[in-house]
């Protein structure tokens, strides 16, 4: 039997969190290897890119949520077999994966310095993205492609969730509603998809 370990920080969340939820959707048994900050840095030299997630598959690593997102994502039924269809899912998930490595510059950044850059992201590619990726939903209607849930509306709801969140210090938490409320309503149904809750379901047992 295939063995799957995913290795990823130690919360309900962040890039990891799509290619969980579709393990748990596709009935695949995986490791699920959370890990702190400072165990990160020290295996971090030791990862392909100085990055997670990985994902072993029988021992070997790969990494790139994106493609685990469609590889996993297609074992669960939830990514799109039309290429076209396809297309439009991957248009989303590499936004998302876009505009996230134009958020995190900002991580290491404090006080004013944090502020000035944040609230210039706000103004700037994150207005541009959550403009976009209005766009690409208002495409889709209810979900970005295949007329119904894939990898795509985890990877962008997610996201979305985070800015409305107010974790995201400087992001103003209605920025979304503002600018998409298609995609703001999207960011909240998507927490109430049945694959999702099922998910949330099972791990807080
Ligand atoms: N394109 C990669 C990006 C991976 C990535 O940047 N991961 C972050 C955590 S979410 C990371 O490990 N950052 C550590 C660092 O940049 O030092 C993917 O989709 O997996």
């Amino acid at each position: 039997m295939t063995t799957y370990k995913l290795t990823y920080f130690d919360m309900d969340g962040g890039r990891a969190e799509p290619v969980r939820i579709a393990f748990h959707a596709a009935g695949i048994e995986f490791e699920d290897h959370r890990i702190a900050f400072p165990e990160f840095m020290e295996m971090r030299g030791s990862t392909r890119f100085s990055s997670v997630p990985v994902l072993e598959i029988d021992g070997k690593a790969v990494t790139q949520t994106n493609g685990m997102c469609r590889y996993i994502g297609r074992m669960a039924g939830l990514y799109p077999k039309d290429d076209l269809q396809a297309l439009y899912c991957d248009e989303a998930l590499g936004a998302i994966e876009e505009l996230l490595h134009r958020i995190v510059p900002t991580f290491g950044l404090e006080g004013d310095e944090l502020k000035a850059a944040r609230e210039k992201l706000a103004d700037g590619w994150i207005s541009t993205f959550v403009k976009g990726l209005g766009e690409l939903l208002e495409r889709g209607g209810d979900y970005f492609a295949d007329n119904r849930f894939t990898v795509a509306d985890m990877k962008v709801a997610f996201v979305m969730q985070w800015f409305k969140s107010g974790q995201l210090d400087h992001i103003p938490t209605d920025l979304v509603e503002r600018l998409s409320p298609a995609l703001s309503a999207h960011a909240d149904r998507t927490m109430n998809e049945p694959v999702v809750k099922a998910y949330y379901a099972a791990r807080s047992q």
